[in-house]
C-alpha cells in the first residue's frame, strides 16, 4: 500500500473513548449513578457481572493517557462527558469537581497539540432522570440541552468540536426495545418515544452549544450507520434489507440531515405512537457542522416472519472474516459514507469511530502483536482514501478505541484499543497497532 503524504493537510486524525467505559471513580468527588451504573448491578445483565466501577481508571491515569496520545501523534481526542459527574441528579446543582476533571483534560490536550472533540452523551443517563422517565419523556431532553449549555460554558472558550449523542439508535432500540443495554426496558412504544426525544435532544443541545459559545462552536452527532444487504435476491429479502435500513440508518439520518421522517418506517410505525413523527422536525434538523459516521460492519439480513416489526433475520455469510462481534466488510464503509454524501450532503462527515475486537494480549517480551487490528485499520484508512479521493468530504477517522476498556455487556473480553490496560494494575501498553497507527499520522498517510 502507498506511503505518501496521501490525505489533505488538516486531515483530523483520532482516536475516541467514552466516560462509562474508561474512567471508573463511579462514586467520587460528587459523582451522581448513571443508568449503566444500576444496570451493571443487576445479576445476569453483564458478563462476568462486570461494572465499570474501575474501567481503566482513567479518571485517575488521564495525564498518562494523554502523554500516550501525543505519543502516538493524535491531533484529535474524542472522549465523552459523564452527565452524573457534571450534573449529579441530571437537573440542578452543578458538580465543580466533576467539571473540573474535563476541563483539566481540555488544557492538557491543548497542551500536547491535541484538538479535543467532546461527546455530550455516550449512555450514561442520571438515575433521576430515568425515575421521571428517561429518554421517554420531553423533560430529559430539555434537561439534556441545559447540561449541554452547562459544560459549553465552562470549556466551549478551548473545546470547539462537539458531538452531541453517540449511536442513539443503540440508545433507543438497545435500551428501550430489545432491553439489552441500560436501562434494560423491553417496549417498543417508549423505543419509538426515546428515538423521537433523543433527537429532538440533540436540535436542542446545539442550539445550546451555540448560544454558550456564540461563532465558536463545530457541531455534530455520532451516528452508527450500515450497509444493509439482503441475503438473497428475494422480493422478500429485499424487503427485509429495506426495513433494516429504514430502522437503523434512515430514522435517524433523515430526521437529522433532512429534516423529514422515512415514510416506510413511519407507516409500519405509526400505530406504537400515531402522534410524534411529524413533531420538533425543525428543532431536530438544526444544521450542524459535520455529520459523525460510526461505523464496524454491515448487516445482512433475510425475511423471517418470526421476528417483530420488520420481519429481518440476521444472516453470517460464510467464508468471510470475522472478529469477535463483528463480519469484517471494509467497503461498506466506503458504502455507506458515499451513499450519506450522495443522498444528505452533510458540510463535513467525519469517522468518528471504527475500530475491531480481536484476542490479543502481552507477548514474551512485553509487546502486543495484534496484527489483525493493523489489518482491519489499513483496509479503512485504504477505503477512508479512496472516498477522499473521490471527491466525498471526509474531514477525519477516529480509531475506537484509544484504549482496552468496559464493552458494555461484554465486559473486559473485548479489547478495542490501540493501548493494552491491565485491568488488575492499570497499567498501558502501546499495542503494535498503536506504534502502527503512529506511522500513518506521521507520514499522513498510509504506512506501509
Ligand atoms: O464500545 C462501543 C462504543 O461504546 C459505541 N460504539 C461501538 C463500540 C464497540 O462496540
Amino acid at each position: 500500500m502507498k506511503s505518501s503524504t496521501a490525505f489533505p493537510r488538516g486531515f483530523i486524525w483520532g482516536a475516541s473513548t467514552s466516560a462509562y467505559q474508561i474512567e471508573g471513580a463511579w462514586n467520587e468527588d460528587g459523582r451522581g449513578r448513571s443508568i449503566w451504573d444500576d444496570f451493571c448491578r443487576q445479576p445476569g445483565r453483564v458478563r462476568d457481572g462486570a461494572s465499570g466501577d474501575m474501567a481503566a481508571d482513567h479518571y485517575h491515569r488521564w495525564r498518562e493517557d494523554v502523554n500516550l496520545m501525543a505519543q502516538v501523534g493524535l491531533n484529535a481526542y474524542r472522549f465523552s462527558v459523564a452527565w452524573p459527574r457534571v450534573i449529579p441528579a441530571g437537573t440542578g446543582a452543578v458538580n465543580g469537581p466533576g467539571l473540573d476533571f474535563y476541563d483539566r483534560l481540555v488544557d492538557a490536550l491543548l497542551e500536547k497539540g491535541i484538538t479535543p472533540f467532546p461527546t455530550l452523551y455516550h449512555w450514561d443517563l442520571p438515575v433521576p432522570l430515568h425515575e421521571r422517565g428517561g429518554w421517554t419523556v420531553p423533560d430529559t431532553a430539555r434537561a439534556f440541552a441545559d447540561y449541554a449549555g452547562i459544560v459549553a460554558s465552562k470549556i466551549g472558550d478551548r473545546a470547539r468540536h462537539w458531538i452531541t449523542h453517540n449511536e442513539p439508535f443503540i440508545m433507543a432500540l438497545g435500551g428501550y426495545f430489545m432491553g439489552q443495554m441500560a436501562p434494560g426496558i423491553q417496549d417498543p412504544v417508549a423505543a419509538m418515544r426515546a428515538v423521537h426525544y433523543l433527537l429532538l435532544s440533540h436540535g436542542l443541545a446545539v442550539r445550546a452549544l451555540r448560544q454558550a459559545c456564540p461563532g465558536v462552536i463545530e457541531a455534530g452527532i455520532a451516528l452508527n450507520v450500515n450497509p444493509v444487504h439482503p441475503a438473497t435476491g428475494s422480493p422478500e429479502d429485499a424487503r427485509a434489507a429495506r426495513l433494516m435500513d429504514g430502522v437503523l440508518n434512515r430514522l435517524f439520518l433523515d430526521p437529522v440531515l433532512k429534516g423529514s421522517q422515512p415514510a416506510d418506517i413511519v407507516e409500519l410505525l405509526r400505530s406504537l405512537d400515531p402522534d410524534i413523527w411529524e413533531r420538533d422536525l425543525d428543532v431536530i434538523a438544526e444544521p450542524i457542522d459535520f455529520c459523525g459516521i460510526n461505523y464496524y460492519t454491515r448487516t445482512v439480513v433475510r425475511h423471517d416472519p418470526a421476528m417483530p416489526v420488520i420481519e429481518a433475520a440476521p444472516v453470517y455469510p460464510e467464508g468471510n472474516d470475522y472478529s469477535q462481534m463483528w463480519e469484517i466488510y471494509p467497503d461498506g464503509l466506503y458504502e455507506i459514507t458515499a451513499r450519506i454524501h450522495r443522498d444528505y450532503a452533510p458540510a463535513n462527515i467525519l469517522i468518528t469511530e471504527n475500530g475491531i475486537c480481536v484476542p490479543d494480549g502481552i507477548d514474551f517480551d512485553g509487546r502486543v502483536r495484534d496484527y489483525r487490528r493493523i489489518t482491519y485499520l489499513k483496509e479503512h484508512i485504504a477505503r477512508v482514501k479512496r472516498l477522499v479521493d473521490d471527491g466525498v468530504p471526509v474531514g477525519g477517522y477516529f480509531v475506537w478505541s484509544f484504549l482496552d476498556n468496559f464493552e458494555w455487556t461484554y465486559g473486559y473480553d473485548m479489547r478495542f484499543g490501540l493501548t493494552h490496560v491491565n485491568y488488575s494494575t492499570g497499567e498501558r501498553v502501546l499495542k503494535d497497532s498503536g506504534r502502527w497507527f503512529a506511522n500513518v499520522i506521521r507520514a499522513t498517510g498510509l504506512a506501509d
